[in-house]
């Protein structure tokens, strides 16, 4: 009987120890331990064995089932253990690389540009202010001295609201704004979106930026304009740039002028870049026209000022060597990128 104990339990021992899974070891508890189990069938059969000896049989069986009982509790508890060393292993996690950065949006050119504008300016101590974009005729015509029938009219033909509400033209309307509001010295430029009726290419949109400048005070001069335009050329594109004024015609001032800057590729030499000119065209200027003023409400004894208007869009296709206007609005990832 001890023997066949022994056999079952040895038997229950090997299997245990083959286990590669809990499963196993389920199956070997059923197999011996079970209620039809091998060693379980032992203690049914006692009924078989001499009275006398039935105690003992009966204490080999529970030391056996207590043996196995404990091998299965630690094969179990080794798998488990084994289990868990692969998953730390598999889910291992290197907290000294490097994090993934979240991918940050950046700023579109045309907003980099109108930044460093705004930035040279408030430096010199212009407010920025801005108007609506639907404007009336009055602001956006009438008082810049640009009455009905005038051909600059032609030239900024563009989409009207009604007989007097347009999209506005040029950002000079808000200027005309703020002069009517009579607070003096004035100092502001006026960013802000402006529209003409104008069919898109590398150089035209309908609806593009302009920042314009304007400047009231008493005194003020043209050497005022050329030193204040030229100090903003010289921040815009290099302390060697230099500056150049033509004279040209805008109805709100007189005179006027358009400045052009030595061309920063070549230093003024002539290159592809300015086309072997040397001077690249950047702004419109000129002293306010007495007229708008006064149409303004201000007294041009008094007062005198300067103005200036520049292409946002210009100046962003200058300083980072773009070479059509369209890529600034079509959203296109690949060019975005790349500033
Ligand atoms: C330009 C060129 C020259 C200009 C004039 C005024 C105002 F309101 F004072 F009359 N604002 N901006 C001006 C002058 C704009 O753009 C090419």
């Amino acid at each position: 009987m001890q023997n066949r104990i022994q056999e079952i339990k040895e038997k229950a021992m090997a299997l245990i120890d083959q286990a590669q899974s809990p499963e196993k070891i389920q199956e070997a508890r059923v197999r011996f331990l079970g209620k039809k189990g091998e060693l379980t069938a032992l203690l049914k059969g006692m009924k078989d064995v001499d009275p006398e000896m039935r105690p003992k049989v009966g204490a080999w069986v529970n030391e056996a089932r207590a043996e196995i009982e404990k091998r299965m509790e630690q094969a179990g508890e080794q798998m488990k253990a084994e289990l868990l060393k692969k998953r730390l292993e598999a889910e291992k996690i290197d907290v000294t690389l490097p994090a993934k950065r979240p991918e940050h949006g950046h700023l579109h050119p045309n907003e980099i540009a109108l930044r460093e504008v705004e930035r040279i300016f408030t430096g010199l101590g212009y407010e920025v202010v801005s108007g609506p974009e639907v404007e009336y005729d009055e602001y956006n015509f009438e008082k810049l001295n640009i009455p009905k029938g005038h051909p600059a009219r032609d030239e900024q033909d563009t989409f009207y609201i009604n007989s007097n509400i347009v999209l506005r033209t040029q950002t000079s309307s808000v200027q005309a704004r703020i002069m009517e509001q009579g607070k003096l010295p004035i100092r502001i430029i006026s960013p802000g979106r402006v529209f003409r009726s104008d069919a898109v290419d590398a150089t035209h949109s309908p609806s593009f930026h302009q920042i314009e400048g304007l400047l009231i005070d008493k005194k003020s001069s043209f050497a005022d304009l050329k030193g204040t335009l030229e100090i903003f050329a010289k921040e815009l594109f290099g302390e060697d740039t230099k500056t150049k004024f033509r004279p040209h015609h805008f109805p709100f001032t007189e005179p006027s002028a358009e400045m052009d800057v030595s061309c920063f590729k070549c230093g003024g030499k002539g290159c592809r870049f300015c086309k072997g000119e040397g001077w690249i065209e950047i702004l419109g200027c000129g002293m306010v026209h007495p007229h708008v003023l006064e149409m303004c409400g201000l007294d041009p004894k008094q007062y005198t000022g300067f103005a200036f208007g520049v292409g946002l869009e210009r100046i962003a296709l200058l300083k980072y060597e773009i070479d059509d206007m369209r890529l600034l609005y079509e959203n296109d990832l690949r060019f975005l990128e790349q500033f």
